[in-house]
């Protein structure tokens, strides 16, 4: 094996070209280009190589490869990560997005089997052209794939009623860093042959091996969703229209997102196509969604409860949407916010959940704190309400370098909302993960004990620490 690193490369660039093919292997700039920064333009990063595997044994012969030659690996799937964890710092950089197969559909076990770079949009299709529910819906839903969603453990705005997506996979195929095969495609429900080592590869985020397939879990579809788009005084009001929901519809609440108006005025303003359902001079919106087994009762269902929200105060007014294309467009407006935003400027990002009891205290305090570490600041606070994951983003006053805010500058605003998230027993990433961003903040807010678990899982399945290294660990 040649010495100098030129020359290494060049040697394992053409051995990777002749075991998967000139299709599987690419130094094209211009092809290139896309994998290497991230989708909002704030990290930018190189590789020597795209590798474009078709098969689970490419993977294997790619990573073989790898670990003999020395090269440290980057996997990515849709690159729509936003903790900076798919962007290549000079690693091979191993894209999933050949790997679109299905494998298998299981009706009568509600299972579907398909390869990591199946798009999420595509997962719902094929579970619904099968009569099937697959309930995992996230605004980077048209690009985000199987495995990256895996890997980053994706929640998005059905997690209320049917989980991340650690509770949506029964089974995974990985390719270990040395290029091993570990077939854990299982589709059973019960399973306690010792440890679930699935769990492992599930919000990882690429530093243990690659997924290349799951078996995932199908639902029923409901025969009807009603949808209601409330307007509420504050997050509080919200708060208790999630228990007068729930307490109304027996777990039929599936969706429940919080919208600020600065949110709701940047996706008018930014998003084609999108209008105010019911415009209001107040600060906060709130989409219910319910999905029910059967369409008699359901509009009753939706009118009582927020009839009875109404009656006691909480809400303030309310629609329920009369079409497929009102509700379209009430979720657009949600699922637009991250988008707007961009749109808007960089911001600070804080991903952020605590208890759904303590929801409110967290955002009105938070904002207090922001404000008073800079003053002049603009909060966009939103999101998955129901499940006690706000999206805490902090946009820098008119004027400041945005980039100096959400590098240096910012970081006092988010070490005092860390705080006071950790004072709240809250996490720091409810689902967005850790990356290369918060890599270094993990370190000491997580205990030693923590630490030295995750440090040991990670010298067992990667001794020489060339999975996406400087990512989590
Ligand atoms: P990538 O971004 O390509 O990769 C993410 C991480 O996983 C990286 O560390 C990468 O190295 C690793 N990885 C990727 N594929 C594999 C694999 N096959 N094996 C091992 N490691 C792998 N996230 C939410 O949770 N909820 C939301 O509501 C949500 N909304 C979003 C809205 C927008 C507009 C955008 C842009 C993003 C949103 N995200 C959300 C974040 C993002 O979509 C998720 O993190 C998603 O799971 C990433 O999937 P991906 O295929 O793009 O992965
Ligand atoms: C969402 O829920 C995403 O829309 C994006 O998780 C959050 O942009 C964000 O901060
Ligand atoms: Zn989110």
């Amino acid at each position: 094996m040649a010495d100098d690193l030129g020359t290494r490369t060049s040697e394992f660039i053409g051995r990777l070209t002749g075991a998967l093919g000139p299709k599987g292997v690419s130094t094209d700039p211009a092809e290139i280009e896309p994998h290497i920064s991230d989708w909002r333009g704030r990290w930018k990063g190189s590789t020597p190589v795209l590798v474009k595997p078709a098969t689970t044994e490419e993977v294997s012969k790619a990573m073989t490869l790898c670990a003999a030659y020395g090269f440290a690996v980057n996997p990515q799937g849709g690159n729509s990560g936003m903790v900076n964890g798919s962007v290549p710092q000079g690693e091979v950089l191993i894209s999933l997005k050949r790997m679109n197969k299905v494998r298998e559909v299981d009706t009568l076990n509600d299972a579907m089997t398909l390869e990591a770079g199946v798009i999420l949009t595509r997962a719902q299709e094929i579970a619904d052209e099968n009569g099937k529910l697959f309930p995992l819906s996230l605004g980077a839903q048209g690009v985000a794939m199987i495995g990256g969603l895996i890997s980053t453990n994706a929640g998005g705005v059905g997690v209320l009623r049917y989980g991340m997506m650690r509770d949506l996979v029964l089974g995974i195929e990985a390719v270990l860093p040395d290029g091993r095969i570990w077939n854990g495609l299982r589709a059973l429900r019960k399973d306690n042959t010792g440890y679930d080592l699935k769990h492992l590869f599930i919000g990882a985020e690429g530093t243990l091996g690659i997924v290349t397939a799951a078996t995932l879990k199908l639902f029923a579809k409901p025969a009807v969703k009603e949808t209601a788009w409330a307007v509420v005084d504050s997050p509080a009001k919200a708060v208790e229209l999630l228990q007068i929901a729930k307490t109304a519809t027996g777990g039929a609440v599936t969706g429940f997102e919080i919208v600020p108006k600065l949110a709701l005025e940047l996706v008018f303003k930014h998003i084609p196509d999108t209008r105010d359902p019911l415009p209001s001079t107040a600060a906060w919106r709130v989409l219910i969604e319910l999905s029910l087994p059967r369409e008699e009762g359901a509009r009753g269902l939706m009118e009582a409860l927020l009839s009875d929200a109404i009656e006691k105060g909480v809400v303030a007014d309310a629609t329920i949407c009369e079409s497929e294309a009102q509700k379209a467009m009430v979720w657009k407006i949600r699922e637009s916010i991250a988008v707007a935003e961009r749109a808007h400027g960089k911001a600070l990002k804080h991903d952020v959940s605590v208890p759904v009891s303590r929801v409110a205290e967290f955002m009105e305090r938070g904002a207090e704190l922001a404000r008073a570490v800079a003053p002049g600041v603009d909060i966009i606070a939103f999101g998955h309400v129901g499940d006690g994951n706000i999206h805490f983003n902090v946009v820098p006053p008119a004027g400041v370098d945005q980039d100096a805010f959400v590098g240096k500058e910012g970081l006092k605003v988010s070490e005092a909302i860390h705080d006071l998230i950790a004072s709240l027993n809250g996490s720091i990433s409810a689902e967005h993960g850790i990356g290369r961003l918060k890599r270094d903040e993990l370190a000491w807010r997580k205990s030693p004990v923590e630490m030295d678990m995750m440090r040991a899982v990670k010298k067992a399945l990667d001794p020489d620490g060339r999975m996406n290294p400087g990512r989590v660990l």
